[in-house]
């Protein structure tokens, strides 16, 4: 099997609605990368979530059907996104294989330290299949005076387990897990000496014997790295051992660090603290309100007492005690499992200027807080105005709870 994926390798020529259940989660990173991290590709900036139609800026796009890539956000390792990948048996060739990978540049500076950090989910139906599939590969430059081969180093699943390819010795990890995250974290000198090092953690815990040696086989470029799914078995459509027509698998949290970054800056889910949690709520006030629907009751932390004010445009007004970093909110509506209710959600910083940050409508189908991240993103605010617009019933706007999220 290894033998069969060899020759296929070396054939690679350039080779919310957010209705999160979850009690919190982060919905940016809270903090700037370290300095020896010179890429965090964890799909919580906008300006990653550019699949299927391109590939996050700075990486190369290696799949050819819209399914190959795409942005999810369920489930996630870190933050409110991951990345999904699907690879369908009949899906065509791109690069010689049936891969649905990103991958970095293929001119990585020489002798290159390197850490590579990563989250890998592959779902409960990921079932068993006797021919493997690479879902993270250090493949070697495809410039002249380049060796040819497979590439130097691999993490794949195979019969059920983790295993590793380094330099064509197969390291078994042992079984995988499904339907949960396993993180990774590769450190790699690329040498061609004897100052060459790879080291290997699966979830914290190392995961081989630290290699101290060659890394690869030389060339004008250190390996560059690419993840996804390859299958390499399924080049041949007619001929391939697979027993299964689909892979789905999902990845998130990936951080690179040169030489100056360690395994702390680099490992999955550094930045995964609540950072877009409920604050604390200093005030609740509203535009209108019935005597015995106070806005207080919007805040109280029961689900059986209210907030109601009469009227299109009604508002519900939440302060903080300082400025913070605001995600978005939760809202439970009175009857809200019968009725929708429109509204739109601003910010302010002086309780004088609001902006807008959500607008949409609440499902209907439950009384309990319903998420919603801002729609561009956090930003800085004080105060929250919730607005009732409209329902299907009446005029009145009946907020049972609602908090504000943030860091
Ligand atoms: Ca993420
Ligand atoms: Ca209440």
């Amino acid at each position: 099997m290894t033998v069969i994926w060899k020759r296929a390798a070396a054939l690679t020529a350039a080779a919310l609605a957010l209705a999160l259940g979850g009690s919190t989660l982060s919905a940016q990173s809270a903090s700037a990368d370290p300095a020896g991290v010179f890429r965090t590709l964890n799909w919580e900036n906008a300006a990653d979530r550019t699949m299927p139609g391109a590939p996050p800026p700075g990486f190369i796009k290696q799949w050819e059907k819209s399914h190959g890539a795409s942005t999810v956000t369920s489930p996630v390792r870190d933050g409110a996104y991951a990345a999904k990948f699907e690879l369908n048996r009949m899906d065509p060739l791109i690069s010689n294989g049936t891969r649905a990978e990103i991958s970095q540049d293929n001119k990585q500076p020489v002798n290159a330290e390197r850490w590579y950090g990563f989250s890998i989910n592959l779902p409960a139906d990921w079932v068993y299949d006797p021919s493997s599939e690479i879902v993270s590969q250090w493949h070697q430059c495809d410039e002249r005076n380049c060796p040819s081969g497979s590439p130097p180093l691999a993490l794949l699943t195979d019969e059920g387990r983790w295993k590793i390819d380094f330099r064509g010795k197969i390291i078994d990890l042992g079984p995988y897990a499904t339907g949960r995250w396993t993180d990774w974290v590769f450190h790699v000198k690329w040498r061609t000496d004897e100052k060459g090092v790879l080291e290997v953690w699966r979830d914290g815990q190392e995961a081989m014997p630290r290699h101290i040696g060659a890394t690869h086989a030389g060339g004008p470029y250190s390996p560059y790295f690419k993840f996804g799914i390859y299958k390499w078995d399924w080049n041949n459509k007619d001929k391939t051992t697979s027993t299964t027509t689909q892979r789905v698998m999902y990845y998130d949290s990936l951080r690179l660090g040169d030489e100056r970054a360690t395994y702390e800056d680099v490992k999955p889910g550094a930045d995964s603290a609540p950072v877009c949690a409920a604050l604390p709520v200093a005030a609740a006030s509203a535009s209108t309100f019935e005597p015995i629907n106070p806005p207080a009751q919007a805040v109280d932390g029961n689900l059986s007492t209210r907030w109601s004010g009469q009227g299109f445009g009604a508002s519900l007004f939440l302060e903080l005690s300082s400025v913070r970093r605001l995600c978005g909110t939760r809202v439970a509506w009175h009857l809200g499992d019968q009725r929708w209710n429109d509204y739109t959600v601003y910010t302010s910083l002086d309780n004088v200027t609001y902006t807008k940050a959500w607008e949409g409508r609440s499902s209907g189908t439950t009384t309990g807080l319903e998420q919603k991240l801002f729609t561009n993103g956090p930003r800085d605010a004080k105060y929250v105005k919730i607005s009732f617009w409209k329902n299907p019933q009446n005029d009145w706007a009946s907020i049972t709870e609602a908090a504000v999220l943030g860091s």
